[in-house]
């Protein structure tokens, strides 16, 4: 009788927890399936948090400073003498980013090994570096160090170009590179500052170079030699939002050094996949985020110093910038410190010059007064609501959106007096994936009848940032502007229900 009472109750223990078990089960279920806000599902692929963050930084510098302002080479082959590296005087990296600042950027990229392989700072990794330099300017800077405090001193993001192709090292083409010089110096570099933005790893690997003396031609597998899985795990440690470009896999070369990036320019890409080599225009089946970077000179010569340099006028710059920025790819712009180791004035000039006129230009946003309405509207959920106005509300965490079913959609704004407008910025809420695949933009004098603006421009994608000169013309679109009362943006076709965060007017 007992051992009968003791089963049934050991059944029932059994039946209790079997039962809370479904329920639990039941419940987690309940947990992840509602969608009290109706947010869109994402459209993948999405953008990590650190791409995110870095896409946000936009527009940024390059410095090209090092062995090759003594030697007046572009590519040092790796034998130059630490002596011939002698400043005279101490290499100032405050100015050059204040330079960067007045100019709208904001942040910048040190180069601090190039491919001679001398180092900037005092690396363990090899005798190569400052250390050993000319003179007592030389042997007291230190790149890495200055370039991270005076930007933290200017509220702006920072990062280094280390080349992972040392034409200096003994070891390079060996595996005791990566492992005893390539990945500790990145390591080393990640010590300097754990909220740096971007590591700058350059595609140009393997070839001639002097290599401890051997003076022989090297190759290597890009995909392969450089252990990219350890090298991000490693920086990512320490600098969690530092995005690892080129090499590192996690943002990609533009595909050209012109300023420009294509109308159409996906940030999903492929890897592998015809047609290869699409740095311009990215990918719109591609299965993973790399989003693009244009590498650009402000100068008339190479990426380092040379005598007799001029800066390109402020208007090409400014093209550049619309041609880029302006098309869903980030900007990083070249000023080469001369042999003291600032920015020459006329560079500094330009620079400002340029900062002005981009002021000038894109900083009063019309839309902010504007009267904003859709075509349709996503029903709102719980907690967040998708209305149009939360396309002029300054906000980039708030979004429009229309219904699941819907992919077209048109979005007017209007003014209660004409205004003369020249551009249109919109703005994807990437963080769920790039969609628009193309729109089309029209202007009205009397907000009644309207009549096709930017002629000639591929309204194609948006992504992070599509900026729309109304003339058509990127080269001239500082025009005398348009006259209108209102402007109105349809998107044609997108590949689910669009979401923008911000529409602005100029
Ligand atoms: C290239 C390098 O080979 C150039 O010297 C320069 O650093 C440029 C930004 O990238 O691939």
């Amino acid at each position: 009788m007992k051992r009968l009472a003791q089963l049934a109750f050991a059944l029932s223990l059994l039946a209790l927890s079997i039962e809370s078990y479904a329920q639990n089960t039941f419940h987690l279920k309940q947990q992840t399936l509602p969608n009290p806000d109706n947010e869109p599902a994402p459209v993948h692929p999405v953008p990590h948090e650190r791409q995110l963050l870095w896409q946000e930084t936009e527009f940024y510098a390059f410095f090209h400073y090092g062995m090759n302002t003594y030697t007046g080479k572009e590519w040092g082959y790796g034998d130059e003498d630490e002596t011939l590296f002698a400043p005279t005087a101490l290499p100032d990296p405050a100015q050059w980013l204040k330079v960067a600042k007045a100019a709208g950027m904001r942040g910048g990229i040190a180069v601090v090994k190039h491919h001679d392989g001398f180092c900037l700072w005092p690396t363990a990794t090899t005798t190569h570096n400052i250390t050993r330099s000319g003179n007592a300017y030389g042997q007291n800077t230190n790149i890495p160090r200055d370039f991270a405090k005076a930007a933290v001193q200017l509220g702006m993001k920072y990062g280094f170009y280390i080349s992972p192709w040392d034409r200096n090292s003994p070891y390079y083409g060996t595996p005791e590179y990566v492992s005893r010089v390539f990945l500790r110096q990145c390591a080393e570099l990640a010590a300097y500052g754990t909220d740096q933005f971007e590591m700058w790893f350059d595609g140009a690997n393997g070839g001639d170079g002097y290599y401890g003396g051997a003076n022989e031609t090297r190759s290597i597998d890009r995909e392969t030699y450089y252990d990219v899985p350890n090298l991000r795990d490693s920086v990512h440690k320490v600098c969690p939002d530092c995005v690892l470009w080129g090499v590192g896999g996690e943002a990609r070369w533009i595909g050209n050094e012109a300023g420009w990036a294509g109308q159409t320019n996906w940030s999903p890409e492929n890897r592998g996949v015809a047609p290869e080599n699409n740095g311009m225009y990215g990918s719109e089946d591609g299965w993973f985020w790399l989003p693009g970077e244009s590498d650009a000179k402000a100068t008339n010569k190479g990426w380092f110093y040379h005598d007799g340099e001029s800066p390109l006028p402020a208007e090409r710059l400014f093209q550049m910038y619309l041609e880029t920025i302006g098309r869903n790819s980030t900007l990083i712009l070249n000023l080469p410190p001369d042999k003291s180791g600032k920015l020459p004035e006329a560079t500094v000039d330009t620079l400002e010059k340029f900062g002005k006129l981009l002021k000038k230009r894109l900083s009063k946003d019309l839309a902010l007064k504007a009267g904003i309405t859709a075509s349709g509207t996503r029903a709102p959920g719980a907690n967040r609501k998708y209305a149009p106005s939360n396309l002029n509300d300054g906000d980039k965490d708030t979004y429009w959106a229309t219904n699941d079913s819907e992919t077209t959609a048109t979005i007017t704004l209007s003014w209660d007096k004409p205004q003369t407008v020249r551009y249109v910025a919109l703005m994807e809420y990437i963080r769920k994936g790039q969609r628009i695949r193309s729109f089309r933009i029209e202007y009205s004098t009397d907000g009644t009848t309207w009549h096709p603006a930017a002629p000639g421009v591929e309204c194609t994608t948006v992504g992070y940032k599509r900026i729309i000169p109304l003339n058509g013309s990127t080269a001239r679109s500082y025009d005398n502007g348009i006259r209108a009362k209102a402007i109105r943006v349809t998107i044609l076709d997108s590949k689910a229900c669009p979401l923008l965060h911000t529409i602005s007017v100029y």
